[in-house]
């Protein structure tokens, strides 16, 4: 794959509904970032494109709730989310939108290309139909239980707790979001993508890499978690998915066709669509040509994206692709796993999350810190975890007393033993202690050293293992330090200064890797090293294969004499009030949460019923005399109720709520004239009523002071 001419890489369009968390940047924004840096650094042709999502229910729901339009809703996220990822340094070439001028045009002329060439087919079927809100359901418009899992809230297209893919037919219990009625059945037309068609070819194309007798890609390349997923999608049997939805809200179906009044393109149709209309927007603004990237067979396609968008980028926008014939597949999907926080899923629902703009401003100057964490925790294979506790750990012992403890040692002795100037040295008196014993202790072996790092750091970079690149990184400062360690120039400065300038013009090198190094990762710091060391600074533009190339030649990268600036701080300590306020945030809103939850949960209304209804069922006051648990029955109590007129045995299910003690001479309410049925074998007559929350938690229903038993309710 790394042998192509050009890469094209795309990050997953959020959806404008929200603003980005570190689940965001840790599933697929940093992954991308740090791969399209890295290969820029290496010299090659790459655009980054990425920008908002703004179609779909998850807009016209969230602008519903909002009280917003559509346009107001995805013009605040827009806004956001430019500002969010520039600050926090994620690279695109460009961000775009999908409610461009320039992406409808695309999308429908993309769509009309497929019609013409006769691959959808349309289909008249029955759909769910919301006759109070006066609409069709599709996708997140309707929830209902998930056929596969049995979650609750499954949407019509996409079950969010097991990953399946669904339509709002498959939905057991089915129900609008808009109104929360039970929809009803309706006749409409719709554009199918037929995937069962395309199964065959989709299935070899994932697992051999070869589609039509050609080698696209390499499967021992693709993550284990990412082929598993999509084979089990096949391996299900694909069905034909129509590709249009009776919206008011998304791309027109093309008026050319017949019967597309009302229709809009399908979102997960509309949006991957989106890197090529944001290829287009960027190729336009820099005056270049955008059909290369996407249409020659000499580049390199790669997805970056979630694990909840796998289905998508490997089975049905590559049909799509395929499907107009003209466009090239992606050579790789490296998708990423989920990052949890603090013990629970990340919840924008709940608020919990680490938001970044809130972070940005709450941690200001820690762009990196917040980086490096997440890459070091990158949900590369599996889910993953963040804490504050860990962040403070990390930054502290790795990033302040690593990274910048060496850069710091190395240039303040600069500043005191050379007035800052590179220490020239004679090669042939130089020995010094080198980290590696297996080597010659001289500065060149050294320098091999560094070189096989810096390609090990390459291989674990293209192979998307972007933890263990980071780790290589550190391992270099680690380098740096076991050097001065081992050598200690500060003790042996006055009485063997030839050997400290070889110690210490090796480890400005070690700094000058560094600062180039690190630059995919930690961006920021990157920068100031760069400042410090009076380092060009990099336009990532093949400044690794420069480097490179220096140390394959034993040349040094800062040449002797070259004046460097004054130390600083590259990393300064989390204190332990930093992450408590970190923490209490997230506790209080936790606690919101619930009540928020709480408040939402209500349990539907019942179907109304007449007062003949009502007044048939014989509600009295009632007394418990008399409570013992039920043998071998967990959850029943066996109570002895006087009713005033008589005493009644009711078996009542209240067993995990209460234990017989705490009930007995307690007055409730009972439903007296309900049938007797036999539990366990003991007849219970009637039913003690009670209150539920929503969280289980189960009350009596009783009068406010002694009142007899027997009295009537009503
Ligand atoms: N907006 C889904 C998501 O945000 C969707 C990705 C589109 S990528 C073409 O999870
Ligand atoms: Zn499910």
């Amino acid at each position: 794959m790394f042998d192509k001419k050009r890469f094209m890489v795309t990050a997953a369009l959020p959806y404008a509904n929200g603003p980005i968390h570190i689940g965001h940047l840790a599933g697929a924004y940093l992954a991308a970032d740090i791969f399209v840096r890295f290969l820029r650094m290496m010299g090659k042709d790459v655009v980054f494109v990425c920008g908002s999502d703004e179609h779909g229910a998850a807009i016209t729901i969230k602008a519903k709730k909002e009280g917003l339009t559509p346009r107001e809703i995805i013009d605040k996220y827009h806004v956001m989310f430019e500002n969010t990822f520039k600050s926090i340094g994620i690279s695109f070439d460009i961000f775009h939108r999908t409610s461009s001028e320039l992406h409808h045009q695309t999308a429908k002329d993309f769509f009309m290309n497929l019609y013409n060439k006769g691959q959808f087919e349309e289909r008249e079927s029955e759909q769910y139909y919301d006759e109070e809100a006066h609409q069709f359901l599709a996708d997140r418009y309707i929830t209902g239980t998930c056929p596969k899992c049995g979650f609750e809230n499954a949407y019509g297209d996409q079950c969010e707790k097991c990953g399946s893919t669904l339509n709002p037919t498959d939905l057991i219990n089915p129900r609008s979001t808009l109104s929360g009625s039970t929809p009803v059945l309706r006749k409409t037309s719709h554009w199918y993508l037929p995937l069962d068609k395309y199964q065959v070819w989709l299935k070899e194309w994932i697992n051999t890499g070869k589609l039509d007798g050609a080698e696209l890609h390499d499967p021992a390349t693709w993550k284990p978690h990412v082929l598993g997923q999509c084979n089990s999608w096949l391996d299900g049997g694909l069905e034909p998915r129509a590709m249009t939805r009776d919206l008011d809200w998304g791309v027109d179906v093309p008026s050319e066709i017949p019967g597309s009044d009302g229709k809009k393109l399908y979102v997960w149709l509309d949006a991957p669509i989106g890197y090529i209309s944001a290829t287009k927007q960027w190729a336009a603004d820099h005056n270049r040509d955008w059909e290369p990237y996407w249409k020659d067979n000499d580049t390199a396609l790669i997805h970056f994206l979630g694990k909840d968008n796998i289905v998508f980028h490997c089975l049905i926008f590559p049909g799509i692709l395929h499907a107009h014939g003209e466009y090239i597949l992606p050579v790789n999907v490296p998708a990423n796993q989920f990052m949890n926080l603090e013990g629970n899923k990340i919840s924008t629902s709940r608020n919990w999350a680490v938001w970044v703009h809130e972070y940005l401003e709450e941690m200001p100057g820690k762009e990196d810190e917040l980086r490096y964490n997440l890459i070091k925790n990158m949900p590369e294979q599996k889910d993953s975890e963040f804490t504050w506790k860990g962040y403070q750990e990390v930054v502290n012992t790795e990033l302040v007393n690593n990274l910048a403890n060496f850069f710091n040692r190395v240039v303040v002795l600069t500043n005191k033993y050379y007035g800052g100037e590179i220490p020239d040295f004679d090669m042939e008196e130089s020995f010094f202690s080198s980290s590696d014993p297996d080597m010659d202790t001289y500065f060149d072996s050294d320098i091999i050293h560094l070189y096989d790092m810096l390609s090990e750091l390459h291989g674990h970079v293209m192979s998307f293992d972007f933890r263990a690149s980071l780790k290589l990184v550190m391992e270099i400062s680690t380098f740096g330090n076991q050097l001065l360690q081992l050598n200690e120039p500060w003790k042996i400065q006055k009485s063997e200064p030839e050997r400290v300038a070889v110690v210490m013009n090796f480890a400005l090198q070690i700094t000058a890797v560094l600062a180039v190094v690190t630059r995919p990762f930690l961006p920021f710091a990157s920068a100031r090293m760069h400042e410090v060391l009076g380092m060009d600074f990099s336009e990532e533009n093949g400044e690794l294969v420069d480097i490179m190339g220096k140390l394959a030649e034993g040349e040094a990268i800062l040449p002797a004499g070259h004046k460097i600036g004054e130390p600083i701080h590259l990393f300064t300590r989390i204190t332990d009030e930093q992450v408590e306020i970190q923490i209490a945030k997230l506790e209080n809103s936790k606690s919101a949460s619930t009540e928020v939850a709480l408040a939402d949960t209500f349990v539907p209304l019942k179907p109304e019923i007449s007062y003949d209804d009502f007044a048939r069922m014989d509600i009295r006051t009632g007394k418990i005399i008399k409570a013992e648990k039920m043998e071998k029955a967990d959850k029943l109590l066996v109570l002895t109720v006087d009713l005033g007129f008589e005493e009644r045995t009711i078996v009542s299910g209240i067993a995990k709520h209460f234990s017989p003690d705490d009930i007995i001479g307690k007055q409730v309410t009972v439903l007296a004239n309900l049938a007797p049925r036999k539990l366990r074998g003991v007849e219970s007559k009637g039913m003690i009523l009670m209150a539920e929350n929503a969280e289980g938690r189960l009350m009596f229903i009783n009068p406010d002071e002694d009142f007899p038993a027997g009295m009537t309710i009503q």
